[in-house]
């Protein structure tokens, strides 16, 4: 079977070369065997038998744990012109322990998410794992799997399938659920990630690997699982698991490619040779031919390292990254694309891996505080665009050549649909970094005008730097044709049986287009027109974008024409919830910083979304609506001379400087946080680190075993504490916590030293001197060591042990450690508070407590500040209540910014309402800014904020605590939801885990 299907992609790719681009019967039309709703070929996927370019982004929910924000995030994925999510699910997150799997408890369950999809018209690409990488703590590994004894995991070791496959069997179910042929969304669905490879370097098959992608395609068959199955490929060169190349087993439908041309991270060092190129077409023509061009994950921005500037790199990867790279996709005859990350969100918790820290805002265009700015803009109008192109989705390549374009170093990628000939020019200079600005005119091949220098009569095209414009030809809307227009395409609609045409520029530059058949009407009806000119049968219009918009009415159509500025708040909300949109069910609007939703709804047209400064809301709907509604508010609304209706919205009452004003941090309670340090300290609930041999490959340098998750504690701080007896003068340690963690270490309470942590090791060895502590003359010492943990390596280095590597004493006499405990998060992986879960905390006194629950009684402490600190090497915790009243209609957006003085060395942890969302250590990195989101903060309520502070020196340290206010908008979202079920409080078990 695999044999004839490799024939006859064989043989057409033979056909495609004898007959040329043209022929339309040549490339086969696949599908998964189990259903035609989802189809593919060479070209597109075609989804209910009609041909689409998926453009989707990734969000996670484990990084966005309030179900009710899952809605906002997705009314404004909508609204940028994507038809598409994806999500990767999270095996640790669900899975406490290998027994129990919670898909029930607040985020746990995500089926909210592809509700929410569907309610809003998104298809959802389901990223199931079990392994996802995803920059979280063991790349998504249930983290009891990180000790050894499942083997080293990703292959068909049994042990290995044994954990998988319950995990596996649940997110099947859910994706056959809600998979599209039971009236769900999800279209795709992707097992395991980035997995190389099917075949050793000799060219054999590597079997074990090969095995285990079988047996997790056959789980989602076996669970109904209908859907094609993806694969995404880590770079060029492993050409693994497609049914195109090399055929062998283990292969699934569809064959991907990842790819971050600017490197994953704004660490620039990071990016091998290779990882640069974007030479996507030559690579599906060799690995997929017969599939559809699919980049299951394009930069959507970069991750933040710890000590990478706050909020990513977005100097290299904004609004010019998104110009050049997204319609390069378009260039690459890619049809289907996945922008990793859409929304990142936060490594809340122990989400984190050590690579990165609390922060995965990830430079995305929806920031991690959910606010949309200029990228997020930027990248609605190539959304907006792809969604238009109706002749996308089916289309010959030309590469790129120069010799299309009238100006050296510029020139274009031709894109021919074989059925309508319609053509898109995707311009650009040969360098695709290059930031002069070029001037150029573009030599084009229309089906209906022959051949043309463009523009005819206008200024040349401009591209100011790293730019990129797709000129369209013999482009469709409705029943009309532009012959060529060098303005682009931001979208069409149909009102009253008219279309409107809706063309942009970057303020100032000039355009032009032919209207094929030409008009006998031309009338400039609002703002200003050009040059019109007669070409044969064809008008052409020739002008000067102005700063404000032109509506141009021809025989049966209308043009607008806007300038960026104004086209980046110009929405096309659909009044249905299809995925796939017809220009019929879009109806224009423009002015708000957001539009989510349009309603045409007797005279009314009801418009909701989001403002945060005054704004003219229009909207272009059919004549027969007389009056605009905002937010559910009747507005007073006029009719345009051109038939559009407009209203004022009036700037919100409330704004960012007044919220901020009404904002304090003050009341702080206090307390030291540290008794384990003690040696008469009562452990005697501890778990006792006994063991002598480990299933982790890599071996102790001493005895016990001191990796904590041997013992089930496998995230947030772990404290160890040695005894010994007898004459020591030190103890030389080697603790590994991941990099950018730290630790210290006291005897008898005194305070004896600290790895304060560096980005480049994940571990610290230290000779400590008992020089300043006191032992005791009989008896026990207590040798403490706390260490910060900050996230499971990735991938196979997944199982690299956290905790003491080694420990041994420097004594004369030879005294050894006669016994060695552990605490780690309270319970351990028994799973005490199922909505946050095990990865929500470690093991500080604090957090065992449940100091920072909400409902923790404080009132016996002490008054003191985090700003006043503490003055020796110790652990304190901080409490305070703060309420906000956001009124109703405005949602915000909030942060907290922790400050200390230079020089600090210490590692703090911000908690808000029982959840950890900071991680602040100022001797590794630039984190001070951490966004809290609602559901996790309460906009209408009190907030239960806690503060851990850990001096890593003797002399003590300070942290400031204070609220920002990052946005306030006038918003048909509410954030005052009650989330009183995500924020449990303090119970008196806490008590058992001292
Ligand atoms: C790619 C991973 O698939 C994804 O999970 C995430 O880790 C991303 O990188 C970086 O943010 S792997 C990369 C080598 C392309």
């Amino acid at each position: 079977m695999r044999l004839l299907v490799l024939l006859a992609s064989l043989l057409n790719v033979f056909l495609l070369s004898v007959r040329g681009q043209t022929n339309l019967t040549q490339w086969p039309v696949h599908n998964t065997g189990f259903t035609d709703a989802i189809q593919w070929d060479h070209y597109s996927i075609i989804i209910g038998g009609v041909r689409t370019f998926l453009w989707s982004g990734e969000i996670h929910y484990w990084r966005i744990p309030v179900p009710e924000v899952w809605r906002d995030l997705l009314e404004k994925i909508k609204a940028a012109g994507f038809n598409g999510i994806s999500v990767y699910a999270h095996w640790a997150f669900h899975a406490p322990n290998n027994k129990t799997l919670d898909f029930t408890s607040g985020a746990r369950n995500f089926e909210p998410i592809l509700d929410i999809a569907k309610e809003v018209g998104l298809f959802v690409t389901m990223r199931g794992g079990p392994y996802v990488n995803a920059e979280t703590t063991a790349g998504g590994f249930a983290l009891w799997t990180t000790t050894g004894a499942y083997g080293p995991l990703r292959n068909n070791d049994p042990r290995y399938t044994a954990a998988w496959t319950p995990f596996m069997d649940e997110i099947n179910r859910i994706t056959a659920k809600h998979q599209l042929t039971n009236g769900g969304p999800i279209v795709l669905t992707q097992i395991e990630n980035e997995i190389c490879c099917q075949r050793n370097s000799d060219g054999s098959l590597d079997t074990p690997v090969v095995d285990y992608m079988i047996d997790l395609q056959e789980n989602a068959r076996a669970h109904d699982v209908v859907i094609p199955i993806i694969t995404n490929a880590p770079n060029f060169n492993t050409r693994s698991w497609s049914t195109d190349y090399l055929p062998g087993p283990g292969e699934q439908d569809i064959y991907g490619l990842d790819s971050y041309p600017l490197c994953w991270s704004c660490n620039l060092a990071e990016c091998g040779s290779g990882s640069a190129s974007t030479a996507y077409a030559d690579h599906f023509d060799l690995v997929s031919p017969t599939q559809p061009s699919f980049l299951p994950e394009f930069q959507g921005g970069s991750y933040n390292p710890w000590g990478g500037p706050q909020g990513g790199c977005p100097d290299n990867i904004g609004t010019n990254f998104v110009s050049m790279y997204y319609r390069h996709l378009a260039a690459e005859r890619v049809t289907a694309a996945n922008l990793y990350m859409l929304f990142g969100g936060q490594n809340w918790g122990g989400l984190a891996t050590n690579l990165v820290s609390t922060s995965y805002d990830y430079s995305a265009p929806i920031q991690e505080s959910r606010i949309i700015a200029d990228k997020f803009y930027e990248t609605k109008l190539i959304g907006l665009f792809f969604r238009a192109a109706q002749d996308l989705v089916m289309t010959d390549r030309t590469p790129f050549s120069t010799a299309v374009a009238t100006t050296p170093n510029v020139g274009a990628t031709v894109l021919r649909n074989p059925e309508t000939q319609a053509g898109f020019y995707v311009a650009r200079q040969s360098d695709m970094k290059a930031t002069t600005t070029v001037d150029f005119k573009l030599n084009i091949a229309t089906k209906t005008t022959g051949n043309l220098t463009v523009p005819v009569f206008g200024n040349a095209i401009r591209l100011v730097g790293v730019q990129s414009k797709i000129i369209v030809s013999d482009f469709r809307f409705g029943n009309n044709t532009l012959v060529y227009s060098t303005a682009e395409v931001l979208s069409h609609s149909v009102v009253d049986g008219q279309s409107i045409l809706a063309l942009w520029l970057p303020d100032g530059e000039f355009g032009e287009f032919s209207i094929l058949g030409g008009s006998k009407k031309r009338e400039v009806i609002s703002g200003t027109g050009g040059g019109f000119h007669q070409v044969g049968d064809n008008l052409v219009l020739s002008y000067k974008q102005q700063t404000t918009q032109s509506v141009l009415q021809f025989d049966n159509f209308r043009v607008l024409l806007l300038p960026r500025s104004l086209a980046y708040t110009f929405w096309a909300p659909t009044l249905t919830n299809d995925p796939i949109v017809t220009p019929e069910t879009v109806v224009f609007v423009n002015g708000p910083y957001l539009v989510r939703s349009l309603a045409l709804n007797g005279s009314l047209v009801a418009v909701t979304g989001d403002i945060a400064n005054a704004a003219t809301l229009e909207v272009f709907a059919p004549t027969t609506y007389t009056s605009l509604q905002w937010n559910g508010k009747t507005l007073a609304t006029h009719k345009t001379s051109y038939g559009s209706l407009k209203a004022s919205l009036p700037k919100p009452g409330l704004d960012a400087a007044t919220l901020q004003k009404s904002l304090t941090l003050s009341g702080w309670k206090f307390s030291v946080a540290l008794p384990e340090a003690d040696a008469e300290y009562d452990d005697s609930k501890w778990v006792i680190a006994d063991h002598l041999t480990t299933p982790n490959p890599t071996q102790p340098l001493t005895l016990p075993v001191l990796y904590a998750d041997d013992y089930g504690f496998h995230t947030g701080v772990q404290i160890f504490r040695g005894r010994f007896a007898g004459e020591a003068t030190g103890a030389n340690l080697t603790v590994q916590g991941g990099t950018a963690s730290g630790w210290s270490a006291w005897l008898n309470s005194d305070y004896i030293g600290s790895f304060p942590g560096i980005v480049s090791a994940a571990s610290g060895a230290l000779a400590l001197s008992f020089e300043n502590a006191t032992l005791v003359s009989s008896g026990e010492n207590v040798l403490t060591v706390v260490m910060d943990h900050s996230g499971h390596d990735q991938r196979d280095a997944a199982l690299n042990p956290r905790g003491i590597l080694g420990a041994t004493l420097l004594s004369t006499s030879n005294t050894t450690f006669t016994k060695w405990t552990i605490a780690g998060n309270a319970g351990g992986e028994s799973n005490i508070d199922p909505i946050r879960g095990v990865i929500a905390e470690g093991g500080l006194h604090a957090e065992r407590l449940g100091w920072h629950l909400p409902g923790f009684d404080d009132s016996l402490w002490a008054t003191r500040s985090p700003s006043d600190g503490i003055d020796n090497g110790t652990i304190a915790f901080f409490r305070t209540t703060s309420r906000l009243d956001v009124p109703i209609g405005y949602d915000v957006s909030l942060e907290f910014i922790l400050n200390s003085p230079p020089g600090s060395v210490l590692r703090a942890q911000l908690y808000v309402n029982g959840y950890q969302y900071g991680k602040f250590v100022p001797q590794i990195g630039h984190q001070i800014a951490f966004p809290v989101p609602p559901g996790i903060l309460n906009v209408r309520g009190e907030n239960t904020i806690g503060l851990s502070l850990w001096s890593q020196t003797a002399e003590g340290a300070q942290v400031d605590v204070q609220w920002n206010v990052l946005g306030v908008y006038e918003s048909a979202w509410d954030p005052g939801f009650d989330a009183s079920a995500l924020q449990p409080g303090w119970t008196a078990e806490r008590l058992q885990f001292a």
